[in-house]
C-alpha cells in the first residue's frame, strides 16, 4: 500500500509524540480522515461539537501539559471556526498547531465552493508561521517548523494542505537543489543573563526596603526560586491571573491576584512598595502597578519582545526565570528588617477572612462566592481548574486558594467567553488521572458549554479518573456585562441584551447521562461539591445564584460606586436586590474582624 501525504502527516505527528488531534471533519480534509482510519487511533481523532471548541481543547491541552496542542478542521467554514481559539492561544502565549484543508489546487483562485484565502485568514493569528503545502516533498519541513515554531515562540502556527495534496503519494525531500529536508525534535538552551546584569539587579534589589514581587505564568518552573527570593528580600508576591498556580496561596506573604480581578493586599502592596521585581509576567494594567516614579524596578522575562513594557523598569533581564533567579540568589542580602513582609502577611490574613465573610453574605438564593469558597476548601491537591470569562473569573481570582500541585487557567488575555468546558476536556486528555473542574456562567454555558458536554459524555470513560465537574453560575443574566455597565457607564441593566432564557442545566446533563446536581440552598453547596468529587462520572452542578452580588474590585473608585448607584436609580430591574447584597458584601471589608479566626 502506498503512503499518502496524509499518512505521512500522521506518522510524523506520531514521531513528535502527538497522541491526539482535536478536530472536526469535512471534505476539505477527507484525505487526512482516510489516513486516521488507517492509523489505529494513533494519534486519536477527538471530535468536538464545533471547531472553535477543538481549538480551545488544544489550548487547554497545551496549557496543562506544556506540550503543543494540535487542532484540525476542514477548509472554509471549519478553518474560520478555529480562529477564536487560535487567538486565545496567541494572546496567552500557548503553543498550538492548526492543520486545515483547502480546495484542490486545480480549483484555487476560481472562487470555488468553500474556497477562502486561508493564508490571509491566518496571517495575523498565525503570524509566527503559516504555510500551504503544495507538493509532498514540502511536508516534513512545514510540519516540523510549525511544531518547533509553536513551541519556541509559544504561539499558534498553521498548516494548509489542499485536499488533492493529501491524497498524493508521499515522496520525501531529496539531496537536491531546492529541496528542504527536515529533522525531528529540539533541545532547548537554558537562557540566563550575563553576570554583570545579574549583579546590577542584585544591587538594586538589595537597596530597596519594601520589595514587591509580581509573578506570572513565565515563573511556573521557578516556584522554589521565587519562594527563596521572596524570603531573602522580605517581599510580598502578587500573582498575575495566568500565574495563579505558580505559588501556593498558603504562603503568608502571597497576596494573590492583582488587577481588576485582584485582591486588596496586592493593590496596597503595589501602592506602597519602593522596589518591584517582575518575573515572567506581562500583566497589562499599569494602574495596578506602583506609580511611575515610585519604585525602582527589575523585570525578568524569557522573551525579549515582551520585556520592558508596562512599567519604566530600570533593568530588563532576558532569561529563564529559574536560571536567572538562581544566579541572583547568592548575591542577595537577607533583609534584616522583616516588618514590610510581616505587614503584608497581616493584610493577607485579614483579606482571607474578609473573603470568607463576603462568601457567607446571604443572597437570594445562593451567593456565587460561596460556590468558590466551598470548593476551595475541598480542592484536591492535584485538581485542574478552569474558569470562564464572566463573573466567575472574579471569584476564581479572589476566592480560590491554590496549593499543592493544583493547576488553573482561563482565557487571560483574550478574555473570550466559552473556553472553560473545552479547556477541561483538553486537560483530561493531558492528565486523565486528575480531577478537572470548570467554573462558568450560564451565558457561557449556553454559548458553548452545553453542546460540549456531549463531547464529555463521549470520552469520559477513557479517563482513569472520571471526575470532570462543570459548575454553572445559574443567574439568568450576563452578569459581568450588567455590572460593567452599572459600574463603568452608570447604565442600568439592559434586559434585552443581558437577560438569558432560563433552562435546567442539571436537566440537560441528566438527559445525556451525566451526573447532575441542582443547588438552590447555600447550606447544601458543600455536600454537592463532596458528591461531585466522589462521583464515578462527570457532574454538572447547576447552582441557582444571585445576580446581585457585585464583582466589584477591592479598590473600587468612588466614581464607579457613584455610577453604579446612579444606574440603579435609573430603574434597574434588580435594584433592590443589588442594593441589599452589594452593601452587605462591601461592608465585610470594612467591618472590624482582625481578631476573629
Ligand atoms: C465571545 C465573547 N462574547 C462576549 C463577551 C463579553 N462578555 C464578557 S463577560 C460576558 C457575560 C458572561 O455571562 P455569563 O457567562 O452568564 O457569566 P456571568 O457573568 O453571568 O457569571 C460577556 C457577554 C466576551 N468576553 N466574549
Amino acid at each position: 500500500m502506498t503512503t499518502t501525504v496524509a499518512d505521512y502527516l500522521l506518522s510524523r505527528l506520531r514521531e513528535w509524540g502527538v497522541e491526539q488531534v482535536f478536530a472536526y471533519p469535512g471534505d476539505g480534509i477527507n484525505g487526512i480522515l482516510g489516513a486516521f482510519g488507517r492509523a489505529d487511533d494513533q494519534p486519536a481523532f477527538i471530535q468536538s461539537r464545533h471547531e472553535e471548541m477543538s481549538a480551545f481543547e488544544a489550548v487547554g491541552y497545551a496549557k496543562f501539559s506544556g506540550r503543543p496542542g494540535i487542532c484540525m478542521a476542514t477548509s472554509g467554514p471549519g478553518a474560520i471556526h478555529l480562529l477564536n481559539g487560535l487567538y486565545d492561544a496567541k494572546l496567552d502565549h500557548v503553543p498550538v498547531v492548526a492543520i486545515v484543508g483547502q480546495t484542490n489546487r486545480s480549483a484555487m483562485g476560481g472562487s470555488y465552493q468553500q474556497e477562502v484565502d486561508l493564508l490571509s485568514l491566518f496571517k495575523d493569528v498565525a503570524s509566527d508561521y503559516v504555510q500551504m503545502v503544495t507538493v509532498p516533498e514540502q511536508l516534513p519541513n512545514v510540519l516540523d517548523r510549525a511544531i518547533r515554531t509553536a513551541m519556541s515562540r509559544h504561539a499558534p502556527t498553521a498548516i494548509i494542505i489542499p485536499a488533492d495534496v493529501q491524497e498524493l503519494e508521499y515522496s520525501p525531500p531529496g539531496h537536491a537543489f531546492k529541496m528542504v529536508p527536515s529533522s525531528l525534535g529540539i533541545d532547548w538552551p537554558t537562557v540566563s543573563p550575563d553576570d554583570a546584569a545579574v549583579r546590577r539587579a542584585a544591587d538594586l534589589l538589595n537597596a530597596g526596603s519594601k520589595v514587591a514581587m509580581l509573578v506570572g505564568q513565565g515563573a511556573r518552573g521557578a516556584r522554589a526560586e521565587v519562594e527563596q527570593v521572596a524570603d531573602l528580600l522580605g517581599a510580598g508576591v502578587a500573582k498575575a491571573l495566568l500565574g495563579k498556580d505558580v505559588l501556593s496561596d498558603e504562603l503568608p506573604y502571597v497576596t494573590g491576584s492583582i488587577g481588576l480581578l485582584g485582591t486588596r493586599p496586592s493593590y496596597e502592596m503595589m501602592r506602597d512598595c519602593d522596589t518591584l521585581l517582575t518575573v515572567g509576567s506581562s500583566f497589562p494594567y499599569t494602574q495596578f502597578m506602583p506609580a511611575l516614579d515610585q519604585a525602582r524596578a527589575v523585570q525578568i522575562d524569557i522573551d525579549a519582545q515582551m520585556i520592558g513594557m508596562r512599567y519604566p523598569y530600570e533593568l530588563n533581564l532576558v532569561g529563564d526565570a529559574a536560571a536567572t533567579l538562581r544566579a541572583l540568589i547568592p548575591l542577595l542580602e537577607r533583609k534584616q528588617d522583616r516588618s514590610w513582609q510581616e505587614g503584608i502577611a497581616d493584610n493577607v490574613r485579614d483579606w482571607w477572612q474578609t473573603m470568607d465573610r463576603e462568601a457567607h453574605v446571604e443572597a437570594e438564593p445562593v451567593n456565587p462566592m460561596r460556590i468558590f469558597r466551598e470548593l476551595s476548601a475541598r480542592l484536591p491537591d492535584n485538581a485542574i481548574v478552569a474558569s470562564d470569562s464572566g463573573s466567575s473569573a472574579n471569584w476564581y481570582a479572589r476566592q480560590l486558594r491554590f496549593r499543592g500541585n493544583m493547576r488553573g487557567s482561563l482565557s487571560g488575555t483574550l478574555a473570550t467567553m466559552g473556553p472553560a468546558v473545552p479547556y477541561v476536556i483538553g486537560a483530561k486528555f493531558a492528565h486523565p488521572d486528575r480531577p478537572a473542574i470548570a467554573l462558568e456562567g450560564d451565558g457561557a454555558m449556553q454559548m458553548n458549554g452545553l453542546a460540549e458536554l456531549l463531547t464529555v459524555r463521549r470520552y469520559w470513560e477513557r479517563w482513569s479518573d472520571p471526575r470532570l465537574i462543570v459548575a454553572v453560575l445559574h443567574n439568568n443574566d450576563l452578569n459581568q456585562v450588567t455590572w460593567e455597565m452599572r459600574a463603568m457607564g452608570g447604565e442600568p441593566k439592559l434586559v434585552e441584551s443581558q437577560a438569558l432564557p432560563d433552562m435546567s442545566y442539571a436537566g440537560f446533563a441528566e438527559a445525556i447521562g451525566l451526573n447532575a446536581i441542582t443547588v438552590t440552598d447555600p447550606e447544601k453547596l458543600g455536600a454537592a461539591w463532596d458528591a461531585a468529587l466522589a462521583a464515578d462520572r462527570p457532574t454538572v452542578l447547576d447552582v441557582h445564584c444571585s445576580p446581585d452580588i457585585p464583582p466589584i474590585p477591592p479598590h473600587v473608585t468612588f466614581d464607579q460606586m457613584k455610577s453604579s448607584a446612579e444606574a440603579l436609580l435609573k430603574g434597574d430591574e434588580n435594584r433592590w436586590g443589588v442594593i441589599r447584597e452589594g452593601i452587605k458584601t462591601k461592608a465585610q471589608e470594612l467591618l472590624p474582624h482582625r481578631d476573629e479566626s
